[in-house]
């Protein structure tokens, strides 16, 4: 039977899976929040179906359990670097976060740069950690080379999420975090799981042919968005994310976990940009253009980017968050381990 939990409980049941497997209360705390925060907007593809693969990941010795993130912080810079120490990224960030608002403030930009990591979660949560600070962001990583670049056939770029948002004083902000490739790897293993047909124009086999099977994705190559564009969206984030940080390509990543079954290590890159610093001396309040903007959007009857996921967010505040008898069995069982 599905059941219903409070977004508190569900927190701490995730945080007690991570801390049996053996991490430490700084590595469990984060994990379990940005997971729970993808359950409670409805982002299932990075929800609590991710723990197992974050399980799997520390039972192969590929994250520390016990890393505790150090900031590296040169006061004059506008670059903020945190060492993860091969632990999980999101107690990196939330390390980082302040350092970089400030800086943003006082330089008007700054970059967050986050090296040996393993970050599988969705960006957005970061994102959102930066808008309330009043700031924009840019934040992006690569993954694991799963999706072949537009005119090729193999495995080469990672999934690379790309995300921004944009703070807005009455409301939440506009953000939007996709991956570079149509889907997510996540939604390809939630087609399988739940033995449907992938729409077509996703995925290629090892032959190099359109699929629509999950398991000939899977095993052949994802393609990215929108063409030539998000196949070099995705390389851009391959050289920022990747090599700019001095840390690991989306090939590089497959070469050193040899699987995409584990999540994987590498680096990431967060950008915040103060609006009033940028527009200081031009005509016009930032904030108020920025709302005009987004007023017409929806004027034509769009949608905002994360409308979908604010509203699923308050009617988990509200009412909680349900699960379905398999979640809940998967957690049960997590539980006991
Ligand atoms: P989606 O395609 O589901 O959504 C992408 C964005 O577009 C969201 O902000 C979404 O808002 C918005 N959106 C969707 N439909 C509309 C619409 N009709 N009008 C306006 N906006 C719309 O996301 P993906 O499947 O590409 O990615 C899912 C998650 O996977 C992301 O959070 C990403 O960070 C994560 N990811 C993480 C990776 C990693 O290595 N860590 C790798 C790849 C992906 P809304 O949510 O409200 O629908
Ligand atoms: O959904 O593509 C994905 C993904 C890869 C790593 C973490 N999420």
């Amino acid at each position: 039977m599905s059941q219903t939990l409070t977004i508190e409980a569900l927190q701490e049941r995730v945080e007690t899976i991570f801390r049996k497997s053996g991490l430490n209360a700084i590595q469990a705390g984060a994990l379990s929040r940005v997971i729970v925060a993808g359950e409670r907007d409805a982002c299932k593809s990075h929800g609590i179906y991710r723990i197992e693969g974050a399980l799997r990941t520390v039972k192969a010795g590929k994250v520390n359990p016990d890393a505790v993130p150090e900031l590296v912080d040169q006061k004059a810079s506008s670059i903020i670097k945190v060492d993860a120490k091969g632990g999980f990224a999101n107690p990196a960030f939330e390390l980082g976060v302040d350092a970089l608002a400030e800086r943003a403030r006082s330089n008007g930009l700054a970059a967050l740069v986050i090296n040996d990591c393993t970050h599988f979660s969705a960006l957005w949560p970061e994102v959102e950690a930066v808008t309330d600070r009043g700031l924009a962001a840019l934040v992006m990583c690569p993954s694991y080379a799963t999706v072949a670049p537009t005119g090729g056939t193999k495995p080469l770029l990672g999934t690379n999420p790309f995300a921004f948002g944009w703070p807005r004083s009455g409301g939440s902000p506009y953000v939007f975090d996709f991956a570079t490739s149509v889907a997510a790897r996540g939604e390809i293993e939630l087609h399988r799981r739940a033995g449907k047909q992938l729409p077509e124009g996703w995925a290629i086999d090892a032959d190099g042919q359109p699929t629509t099977e999950p398991e000939a994705a899977l095993t052949g190559a994802m393609l990215p968005f929108g063409g030539h564009k998000g196949s070099a969206i995705s390389t851009m984030i391959e050289l920022l994310a990747g090599i700019m940080i001095g840390d690991l390509t989306s090939p590089e990543v497959l070469d050193y976990l040899g699987t995409t079954t584990l999540a994987p290590r590498h680096g990431e890159l967060i950008l915040a940009f103060s609006p009033e610093a940028f527009a200081a001396g031009r005509p016009g309040d930032p904030f108020a253009r920025a709302e005009a903007l987004f007023e017409a959007i929806a004027g034509q009857g769009a949608r905002l980017p994360s409308q979908r996921r604010y509203a699923a967010r308050a009617i988990s505040r509200e009412a909680g968050i349900t699960l379905t008898a398999d979640e809940i069995k998967q957690l049960d069982r997590l539980e006991d381990l």
